[in-house]
């Protein structure tokens, strides 16, 4: 029985070694892509060696102590009983004051360095819902060339070009409804993190923190919701695309621009279904914005451009918006169907649709590009 055990504690402790040998992993802080990530990593190697040294002298003196000290069978009286020791006890607690204090250095001017924001950063709002992530290009050369001009609005996938400083203003917007005093519901803390570019930074309700960050090379980068935000807190991801300047300028130019109008039949009685403009339908523009449509809906990711390449994943990045380079139809039907039957306790109700509207609305949500 015991040697089972022993066995079973064997077992788990090396599938946690081997779990952490997976070359495969998005998310990682030891490989930063950035120098905000590169300072963090920095910082905490820096503190990683004297903190190892500190456990092994530590544990080491425990395990040593207690081996040595250990009751044994043949010994029937209490070894000499000793009471304290004045110098190492002053030791023990003067070394790690001294051994903090100079810590203290290198970490205060980091988190001085990454509180700075440059003047010249490009502005990114960064939305959290529960439970998805949508991001607001407040610079003035970011505004859409129709309508009133808004700022670019996107979700799920916040597209950056490589080598810019962004300065990303963190805000908490609740659940997308707002009660009829304009105010959000279920606002709730959420953590803004994408291991490789930066650290976590808490998304508090009524505050704006800030992330300032660039991205070294053109790639994707994973991320997630790092605070217990409610029943989808898990599924709350978000991927950051870096693009060279040539794509970036293309991405900027498509994204200022309205939505495309559909030109087949199919998308047609989606794009009327989804505006109800033959008086069926027309739910979907109380949420959703299309721009250069009626849909100016705010409590909902912007599906202005569903379809880019760049928006690789929706719903929170729980679904792939694409399966090798086909649109990922079956995925997206599901969620209309019922999305909370595929992300129980998403803020999207189920309209009861047909399967014949279904497909409408998904010919036309893949007309947006
Ligand atoms: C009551 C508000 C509301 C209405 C009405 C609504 N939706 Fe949504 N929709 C949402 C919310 C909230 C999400 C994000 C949910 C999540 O990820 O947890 C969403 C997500 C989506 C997404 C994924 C978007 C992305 O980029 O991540 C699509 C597509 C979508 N809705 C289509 C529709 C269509 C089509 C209709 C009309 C039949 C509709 N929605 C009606 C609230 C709404
Ligand atoms: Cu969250």
């Amino acid at each position: 029985m015991r040697r089972t055990r022993w066995w079973i504690l064997a077992l788990l402790a090396l599938t946690l070694l081997l779990v952490a040998c997976s070359k495969t992993a998005p998310q990682n802080t030891m490989n930063p892509h950035g120098p905000t990530a590169q300072t963090e990593k920095n910082l905490l190697v820096l503190v990683l060696w004297p903190a190892a040294a500190v456990f092994l002298v530590v544990e080491g003196g425990i395990l040593l102590i207690s081996i040595r000290l250990r009751h044994r069978k043949d010994r029937d009286r209490m070894p000499p009983q000793i009471h304290g020791n004045t110098r190492l006890e002053i030791g023990w607690t003067i070394a790690p004051a001294i051994v903090l204090a100079v810590i203290m250095v290198p970490t205060v001017s980091t988190i001085w360095q990454l509180a700075r924001q440059p003047a010249d950063a490009m502005q990114i709002t960064v939305e959290g819902y529960q439970w998805w992530w949508g991001f607001r290009y407040t610079d003035p050369d970011m505004a859409v060339n129709y309508g009133d001009h808004d700022a670019i609005v996107t979700a799920d996938v916040l597209v950056i070009p490589t080598g810019r400083t962004i300065d990303l203003s963190l805000t908490s917007l609740g659940g997308g409804a707002h009660s009829t005093a304009g105010v959000p519901d279920h606002q709730v803390i959420h953590s803004f993190w994408a291991p490789q570019l930066f650290g976590k930074q808490d998304v508090i309700p009524g505050e704006t923190n800030h992330i300032v960050f660039s991205a070294d090379d053109p790639g994707i980068y994973s991320g997630q919701c790092a605070e217990f935000c409610g029943l989808q807190h898990g599924k709350m991801k978000f991927r950051i695309r870096a693009l060279d300047e040539a794509d970036w300028q293309r991405w900027v130019a498509n994204e200022k621009s309205p939505s495309v109008q559909p030109n087949d039949g199919l998308a047609q009685q989606g794009m009327d279904l989804f505006l109800g403009v033959n008086g069926v339908g027309g739910q979907c523009i109380q949420c959703h914005a299309v721009g250069g449509t009626d849909a100016a809906g705010t409590a909902a990711p912007n599906l202005t451009h569903f379809a880019a390449a760049t928006h690789e994943c929706f719903a929170g990045c729980d679904f792939e918006s694409f399966l090798n380079g086909n649109p990922n139809a079956a995925d997206l039907k599901a969620w209309l169907a019922d999305p909370n039957a595929v992300k129980l306790g998403a803020k999207m109700p189920d309209y009861g649709l047909t399967e014949q509207q279904i497909d409408a609305l998904v010919a036309y949500l893949y007309s947006l590009t």
